[in-house]
C-alpha cells in the first residue's frame, strides 16, 4: 500500500492500486473513472467474462488484496463476500460506487464548487420520487440529472461540471459502504423489510438506510407516518441548522409538507409557515399518474404512495431553493417509468396490470390496495430475499379472487395464502416451465378473472430466479397479456 493517504488528491490516483468489485453497471463506470485518473485497477466479476478474476475467495487467498489501497464495492455484492470481508479485516477501504463518486465530483465553473445533490431511499417509491425531484428541478430552471440506483451510475454523472444539482436515488446496498457524503437534503421514504438475506436484519437494513441523513446540510425530510424514518433523522449526525421536514398524507404542522383537501401545501419552507400554508399544487397537478388510462378500474384516482413520493419530491427541492411553482410544473411534466402499476392490456372485459416493479411486500401491498376488493387475480412470486409474506396476505386478502404463483421457490407465498386466506383459489406454475411461465401463468389468471376484474402483476419478490429483471419479467407478462388479446379477436 502506498505510505501517503492515496485519496488526498483524487484528481490524480496515478499508482493508487484499486480493486473493482463487480463489473456491472456501477463496476464498469468506477473502472473508467478510475483509469482516467490514473489508478491501477484490477477488476473481479463471477460472470463477467473480461474480469481480472471470477472467484472472490481465490483471489484473496492468491494474495490479489496484497498490495491494495482501495476496494469499490458493486451494489450487488454483500458485506460477507469473502473479498469485501478480507478487505474490511485488513483494514483496506472499501467503498461504494457512490462513495466513489463523491469523492470525484467536478468543480463547477465560476468556483460555485461542486454541484449539490439531493438524495432519495426507502423501501418503495424512490425512484418515481426521484424522477419526480428530477422533473422539479428542471421546472425551476436547474440543470439536473437523477441518478444513482435509477440506473444512471453516479460516478459517471458527477463529472459533468454543467450541472447544476444532482438528484440521487439510493439503495440500502449503496448506502452500506457510502462514508462521506453531505447532501444539501435528504429523504427517507419508507422503511419496510427487504433485502433481509444481504442486510442480516431488518434493523442492519434501516440502518443502512439512516445512512442517507449523515451530514446532511439543509433538510432531512422523513414520512410522518412512518415512525422509523423519524427516528432515523433523530439518530442521525447532522450539520448544525440542518431542519427536519416531514411529509404528510393529512393537514401538515409547522415543519412540514402536506395535503389540506386535494391541495399539496408547505409549512417548512414557506416565510409565512407559521401562520400560513403555501399552496403547491393540487391533486388534479397527479391525475396522469393515477393510472394508465381512462379505463382504469380504480377510477383514475391517484394513489396514496404517488403523493406521498410528490410531497418528498417537492420538499427536497424546496429546500434546494427552487421557486414553488416549480413543484406544479413539474409534477405535471413528469412521466412515470413502466412496469409500475400500467394497464398492459384489456381482454374480455378483463385488465391486465404490470406493477413488475413491486418487487417487495411491501409494494404489492400498495399495489393491491388500489383495488376493489374480490377484483384481483394476483400474480406473485420470484425471489422472497428471506421476507416473510403473512401480513401482505392477511391484510390484503380481501382483494383476492385467485392467486397465480410463480418463481423458483413458491412455498413463502403459498404457506401465507394457505395460513391466512384458505378460501382463495391458488395455481402454482411449475417452476421448470421457465420459457413459458409467464404465459402459462397468464392463462391460470385469465381463467378465474371475471368482467371487471384485474390481473395484476405485483410479484412482491424479486425476479432473477426466473428473468433478467423485473422489466424483462414486466414484459413477459405484457407479451402474455396481449397475446391472449390476440387470441380472442
Ligand atoms: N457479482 C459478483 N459477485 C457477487 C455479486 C455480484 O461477481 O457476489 C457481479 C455480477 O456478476 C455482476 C455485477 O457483480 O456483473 C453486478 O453488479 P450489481 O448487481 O451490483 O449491479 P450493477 O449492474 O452494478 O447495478 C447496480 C444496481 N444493482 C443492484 O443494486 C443489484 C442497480 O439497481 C443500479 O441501477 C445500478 O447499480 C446503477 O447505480 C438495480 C436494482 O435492482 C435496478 N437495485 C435494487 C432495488 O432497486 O431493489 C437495490
Amino acid at each position: 500500500m502506498r505510505d501517503t493517504d492515496p485519496f488526498a488528491d483524487t484528481d490524480d490516483l496515478t499508482g493508487t492500486r484499486v480493486v473493482v468489485a463487480g463489473l456491472g453497471l456501477s463496476g464498469r463506470a468506477a473502472v473508467a473513472a478510475l483509469v482516467e485518473r490514473g489508478a491501477v485497477v484490477a477488476t473481479v466479476d463471477a460472470r463477467a467474462a473480461d474480469a481480472d478474476a471470477a472467484d472472490a475467495a481465490q483471489f484473496v487467498s492468491s494474495g490479489g488484496l496484497g498490495r491494495t489501497d482501495l476496494v469499490v464495492a458493486s451494489p450487488g455484492w454483500a458485506p460477507s463476500n469473502p473479498l469485501l470481508a478480507a478487505a474490511l479485516e485488513r483494514g483496506v477501504p472499501v467503498w461504494s460506487e457512490v462513495e466513489l463518486a463523491w469523492r470525484l465530483r467536478a468543480q463547477r465553473s465560476g468556483g460555485a464548487g461542486p454541484a449539490p445533490w439531493l438524495a432519495v431511499t426507502g423501501t418503495n417509491g424512490k425512484t418515481t420520487c426521484v424522477g419526480m425531484l428530477e422533473s422539479i428541478l428542471r421546472a425551476g430552471g436547474e440543470n439536473a440529472l437523477a441518478v444513482g440506483n435509477v440506473g444512471v451510475p453516479a460516478v459517471r454523472a458527477v463529472g459533468d461540471p454543467s450541472l447544476d444539482v444532482v438528484a440521487i436515488e439510493l439503495s440500502s446496498f449503496q448506502l452500506h459502504f457510502t462514508r462521506t457524503m453531505s447532501t444539501q437534503a435528504a429523504a427517507v421514504l419508507n422503511v419496510a423489510p427487504d433485502h433481509l438475506d444481504w442486510h442480516g436484519s431488518f434493523e442492519a437494513y434501516a440502518q443502512d438506510k439512516g445512512r442517507v441523513y449523515a451530514r446532511t446540510q439543509v433538510a432531512c425530510v422523513y414520512n410522518a407516518a412512518d415512525p422509523l424514518t423519524e427516528r432515523l433523522v433523530r439518530d442521525a449526525d447532522v450539520v448544525d441548522g440542518a431542519l427536519a421536514v416531514g411529509f404528510t398524507l393529512g393537514a401538515p404542522g409547522v415543519g412540514q409538507i402536506g395535503l389540506v383537501e386535494d391541495v399539496l401545501v408547505d409549512r417548512a419552507f414557506a416565510r409565512a409557515r407559521h401562520t400560513h400554508a403555501a399552496e403547491l399544487g393540487t391533486l388534479d397537478d397527479l391525475a396522469h399518474l393515477g393510472g394508465a388510462d381512462v379505463d382504469d378500474p380504480r377510477g383514475g384516482s391517484v394513489p396514496s404512495h404517488v403523493v406521498a413520493d410528490a410531497l418528498a419530491a417537492a420538499a427536497l427541492a424546496l429546500a434546494h431553493g427552487v421557486a414553488p411553482s416549480a413543484v406544479r410544473a413539474g409534477l405535471r411534466a413528469f412521466a412515470p417509468g413502466s412496469h409500475r402499476i400500467q394497464t398492459v392490456a384489456k381482454v374480455a372485459g378483463v385488465a391486465y396490470v404490470d406493477d413488475s416493479k413491486a418487487t417487495n411486500a411491501h409494494a404489492a401491498a400498495a399495489s393491491l390496495a388500489a383495488y376493489a376488493p374480490g377484483t384481483v387475480v394476483w400474480v406473485a412470486g420470484g425471489l422472497a430475499k428471506g421476507t416473510t409474506f403473512d401480513d401482505l396476505v392477511r391484510s390484503r386478502r380481501d382483494r383476492l379472487r385467485a392467486a397465480v404463483l410463480i418463481g423458483v421457490d413458491t412455498e413463502p407465498l403459498r404457506g401465507a395464502l394457505a395460513r391466512h386466506a384458505p378460501e382463495v383459489p391458488v395455481v402454482v406454475i411449475d417452476p421448470g416451465e421457465t420459457g413459458a411461465v409467464m404465459s402459462r401463468a397468464v392463462v391460470a389468471a385469465h381463467r378465474f378473472a371475471r368482467v371487471g376484474d384485474t390481473v395484476l402483476l405485483a410479484p412482491a419478490c424479486a425476479s432473477m430466479d426466473q428473468f433478467t429483471s423485473y422489466a424483462e419479467r414486466g414484459d413477459a407478462f405484457a407479451a402474455a397479456a396481449r397475446a391472449l388479446e390476440v387470441h380472442r379477436s
